[in-house]
């Protein structure tokens, strides 16, 4: 069995039902989910002039091997009705896997650990709710002091629901 964490995002569109249906899609298709951080509201990283976002976090326990697991992932997303339009633009929804085992992998389909993760506030505030202490397996730091270290001052709210 293989650990995998994955971050869920909305910025269009009904964003948190988004996110639960995404939940249920993993399920369905990809594993078990055994932790969900809280929802998470985002400031808009990269362009900013678009809706703020919801974000999650996920571990989730998985017999799919990586690539198989990101082609799961694209196929829910297309589901869902993603259109992809421009490189940090709006979303109803995008599932990026962060971390697949302890893994390092540089193909043209898949980078692990999420190359951007360490510059992402609204990536290492929901992670460091279900793992503060999970290594990166290239920086060798633990997500808390990763988001110690983050620069990013980009403004991330628990969503009270
Ligand atoms: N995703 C992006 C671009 N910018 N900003 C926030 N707050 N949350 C996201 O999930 C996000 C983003 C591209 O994937
Ligand atoms: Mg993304
Ligand atoms: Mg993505």
């Amino acid at each position: 069995m293989n650990t995998a964490y994955l971050l869920t995002g909305s910025n269009l569109g009904e964003s948190a039902s988004q996110l639960g249906l995404a939940n249920q899609y993993i399920s369905q298709k990809c594993g078990k989910i055994i932790t969900q951080s809280a929802v998470y509201q985002t400031a808009p990283w990269g362009i900013q002039d678009q809706p703020f976002f919801l974000n999650q976090a996920i571990r989730l326990a998985t017999e799919l091997e990586p690539e198989a697991l990101m082609q799961e992932l694209l196929h829910i997303e297309t589901l869902m009705g993603r259109v992809r339009t421009i490189k940090f633009g709006p979303r109803v929804i995008d599932l990026d896997m962060l971390f697949f085992n302890d893994l390092i992998i540089n193909t043209s389909i898949l980078q692990l650990p999420h190359p951007a993760m360490t510059e992402r506030r609204f990536v290492l505030v929901p992670m460091a709710e279900i793992a503060p202490k999970l290594v990166h397996p290239i920086f060798n730091k633990t997500i808390q002091d990763l988001l110690i270290d983050c620069t990013d001052a980009s403004d991330v709210q628990k969503k009270i629901s």
